[in-house]
Parts: C-alpha cells; structure tokens; sequence
C-alpha cells in the first residue's frame, strides 16, 4: 500500500494551540507545520493537502504537488486574494462550535442594544440612578446580512430570544419564521430593521456595502429611535468613516463591531473611544483547531475515497 500523502499545515494562529491541536491529527500522514521552525526548509513538493491561514510566503513555491486548500477559517477572502494562488478546489471551515460561538455573541450583542447597556455605563460613570423603557425583544426587528451558515443559526437563536428577525442574502432562503429577501429586495429589508447584524463574506459586491447611504435607509423610529449596526462578517464591508459619521449624527444609536477595516485597529481609530461602540478584536468565533484538523481529516478521507469535497468555496462568487 502506498504511503499516505503528507500535511502542510502553515497557520499564523497561537504557535502553543496548533501543535497540541496536531497531537494525534491526521494519523499515518507526516504533518509539516510550518509554525515549527524546525520543519520551515523541508521538503514540501509531495504533499497533495495544506491547511492554511496568512501562510509564508513561499508555500504555492515550495508545495507543487498539492490537491487541496483547506482554510483555517470559514472566510477565505484573504486566501483568494494570496499571490500564486494554485487553481485547485479550497475548503472552507464550517463548524458546529464555531456556528454556536458566532450565534453566542450576535445574540448578546443585540440583547446589549435592547437592554440599553451602553446609556447605563454611560450613566453609571455619572453615578446616575434612572432606569430607562425596556421594550420586549418582539418590538425590534433584526435584520441579517448573509443568510449562509452563520447567518441562519444566528436568526433561528434571535427568535428563539423573541426577537423579530428578518434577512437578506443573494439567493431567497426559507426559514420557519423568518421573512427572507433576496438582493434587488434590499431597501425593503433595510427600511424593517432596527438592528443591522453583518455576516456577509467578503466579496467585491460586498466590500464598503456597509456605508452611510445604507445606514439611512435603515428603520427609524422604533423603540429605542435610532437602529444599531453589529458587524462579525469582514472589516472591508463597512465604510468605517461612514460608520463613525453615522454614530456622530445618531443616524445610527450605536453599533457592536468584531471585525475592522484594518486589523489590529489602529490605535488612532476614533472608535476606540466613542461611548456609543462596542468591540471585540476578531473574537467572535475563533477557529478550534482540533475541531479545524477533524474537519479536514474528513474531507481528505472524502477525497481519496473519491467522494465530492464539502464546503467548497466558488472562485467565481468569492466566498
Ligand atoms: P456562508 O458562505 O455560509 O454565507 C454567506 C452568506 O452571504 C450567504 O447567505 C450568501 O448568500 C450571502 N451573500 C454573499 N454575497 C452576497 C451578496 N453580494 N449579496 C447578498 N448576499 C450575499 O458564510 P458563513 O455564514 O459561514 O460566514 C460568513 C462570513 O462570516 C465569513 O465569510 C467570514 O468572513 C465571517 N466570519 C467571521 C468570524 C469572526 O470571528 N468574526 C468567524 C467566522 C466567519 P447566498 O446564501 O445566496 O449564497
Ligand atoms: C473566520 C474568521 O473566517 O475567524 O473563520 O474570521
């Protein structure tokens, strides 16, 4: 029997958390993880499948007999954008943990906004004592931007909270519950919504799509006055100077965001202090590696039993 073909596993994650997550991964296959500098000058050129996430340089150089791209994440925007890109089929990460951790926090997020956290820190630093109106969650619409994996696990938890939810995707989807609109429908998705929640891919229809002109088509007038804007998608949706004029003149009441248009957010980013902002620094659903290497150990077992790989991504369509 011939040997199993090896891994490249080239990952910009936490160095500690990738080699204990590769301890019993992808057994009977040689493991190249080039996070080790001990393996940085071997031989790639036999291996048919490489994980990968902001991988050195001379990966597409040195591995030339590679099958498959595996993404270290669901989004591959900066995948198929890397130079030298090898025209094979690429994986993306789609995971149940992954799914709950990204619907965890869109869900706190828009219960923050219901529950007026940020006016009550707001008051608590003046030692104010004055509670606020609290509207049920059925009184405010949510409104979804990408109705894929996440997108639709994060509408089925907002109803389950009592939140009305409704979304937009490109192509019309079906969910118990849930108002769907596809993309010529969009400014009658935005002219519903009270909170905007972003989990689009990065695309070229979609970079900058979070701009003013589209926060002032968004609902005003509900409960809480003027809506909210919550982004985990990709920084390069949102026109952040947009996003800052449009808290600035409370076209928007205030916004959650994960993801930036420049990462780490630089430090001269108004954002960073405005009171009306929430923040996380691209942390609303890390990738678990074990989960990550289960996910390709599956898909290379798919592949070389010659049965279709899952989760492909389209190069035509970019995500
Ligand atoms: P999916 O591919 O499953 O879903 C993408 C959704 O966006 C689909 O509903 C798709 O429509 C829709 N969409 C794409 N382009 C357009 C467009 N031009 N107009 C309208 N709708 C569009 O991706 P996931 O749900 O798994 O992930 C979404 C994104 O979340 C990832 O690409 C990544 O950037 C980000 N992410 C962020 C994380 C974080 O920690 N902040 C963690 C993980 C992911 P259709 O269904 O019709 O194809
Ligand atoms: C992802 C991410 O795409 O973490 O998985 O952003």
């Amino acid at each position: 029997m011939s040997a199993k073909s090896s891994v490249i596993v080239d990952l910009r994650f936490h160095p500690e958390q990738v080699r204990e997550g590769l301890k019993n991964a992808f057994p009977g296959r040689e493991v190249i993880n080039r996070a080790d500098p001990a393996s940085r000058d071997k031989d790639l050129s036999a291996a048919h499948y490489a994980v990968l996430w902001k991988p050195l340089d001379d990966l597409f150089l040195r591995a030339t007999n590679l099958q498959v791209l595996f993404s270290g994440g669901a989004g591959v925007d900066h995948i198929l954008t890397l130079p030298g890109l090898p025209t094979l089929p690429l994986v993306r990460f789609v995971d149940p943990s992954l799914t709950t951790r990204m619907s965890e926090w869109v869900v706190m997020q828009c219960l923050l906004h219901l529950r007026q956290y940020v006016t009550y820190e707001r008051q608590r630093a003046k030692k104010l004592w004055a509670p606020l109106t609290q509207p049920e969650a059925a009184e405010l619409t949510v409104g979804i931007m990408g109705m894929g994996v996440l997108g639709s696990d994060a509408a089925r938890k907002l109803k389950v909270m009592g939140f009305d939810v409704i979304g937009w995707s490109k192509s019309k989807k079906s969910i118990d519950g849930v108002e769907t609109f596809e993309g010529a429908e969009l400014d009658a998705f935005l002219g519903k919504t009270d909170i905007l929640v972003g989990l689009l891919p990065l695309t070229d229809e979609t970079r900058g799509i979070f701009n003013y002109q589209l926060f002032s088509k968004l609902r005003r007038g509900g409960p809480l006055g003027a809506p909210f804007f919550i982004n985990a998608g990709r920084g390069g949706s949102q026109v952040e100077a947009d996003v800052i004029t449009a808290l600035e003149k409370s076209v928007l009441r205030g916004a959650s965001l994960d993801v930036f248009e420049t990462e780490p957010l630089p430090s001269t980013s108004p954002l960073w202090t405005m009171d009306n902002v929430l923040m996380t620094p691209h942390s609303a659903a890390d990738s678990d590696v074990r989960a990550l290497f289960d996910h390709v150990e599956r898909q290379i077992e798919r592949h070389e039993a010659g049965q279709p790989l899952e989760h492909l991504v389209s190069r035509d369509a970019g995500y």
